[in-house]
């Protein structure tokens, strides 16, 4: 694992971004564990998620122009990625933008916000569970006229698809963007692995991710 893995990792813990217990999710799986980066809401919590999303995307070795937001949760997080990306060690200015759920009709009006889409854009999300909130953005963007080549969210919870695959290599397969997680549930069970503590819960994440996960 790398470093900037572990500290979200343990930055997740510490703002109780991951939370065990009982959870519904937009698919209707009711999960033993649910992440909310909305959790994140102080600017030091904040300034080191940005910098743990911008370490993974230079770790990428990725080439882009700019970033992408989608609303709500992408939206700050788009804006301090893009603020930690200029203030890297091999820093670069980077575009970015986001968009509105409800088109403005006066003032500037549209739905888009910020630098014009186009070229090589990488989306800034929180969660991957089945890439329905990613599909959107993809949309959105080809729409706009630019061309999505990656999703760099938080966490992958490396859940089966309705085609069997993994929701991953489904999106990727179908939409040619790469998906690029800071983790993924992988990785935080192996994390958890390390705390006796926390064995119950381990047990019922393997208990889940056996029935939904990948294999
Ligand atoms: P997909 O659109 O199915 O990929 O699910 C991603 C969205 O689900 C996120 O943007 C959240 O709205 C929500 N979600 C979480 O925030 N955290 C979780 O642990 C799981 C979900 C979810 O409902 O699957």
């Amino acid at each position: 694992m790398h470093s900037h893995q572990r500290d979200f990792i343990e930055l997740a813990l510490a703002h109780e971004v991951l939370r065990f217990g009982s959870f519904t999710l937009k698919s209707g799986r009711v999960s033993p564990y649910f992440f909310n980066l909305g959790r994140i809401s102080s600017g030091a919590a904040m300034l080191r998620l940005s910098r743990a999303y911008a370490a993974a995307l230079q770790a990428s070795g990725l080439s882009f122009d700019m970033l992408f937001g989608p609303a709500y949760k992408g939206i700050p997080l788009v804006a301090t990625v893009a603020c930690a990306m200029a203030d890297a060690a091999t820093g670069r200015d980077l575009p970015y933008a986001y968009n509105r759920k409800e088109a403005k009709d006066h003032g500037e009006g549209g739905l888009l916000v910020g630098a014009e889409p186009r070229g090589r854009v990488v989306i800034v999300d929180d969660v991957l569970t089945a890439g329905t909130a990613l599909r959107e953005a993809i949309g959105l963007l080809r729409n706009a006229g630019a061309n999505p080549v990656a999703a760099l969210v938080a966490l992958d919870r490396q859940e089966v698809g309705p085609s069997g695959r993994s929701a991953v290599a489904d999106l990727e397969h179908e939409s040619g963007v790469r998906v690029i997680p800071l983790v993924t549930v992988r990785d935080v069970m192996a994390y958890l692995e390390t705390d006796p503590a926390r064995s119950g819960t381990l047990a019922d994440m393997r208990d889940y991710q056996s029935r939904y996960g990948v294999h």
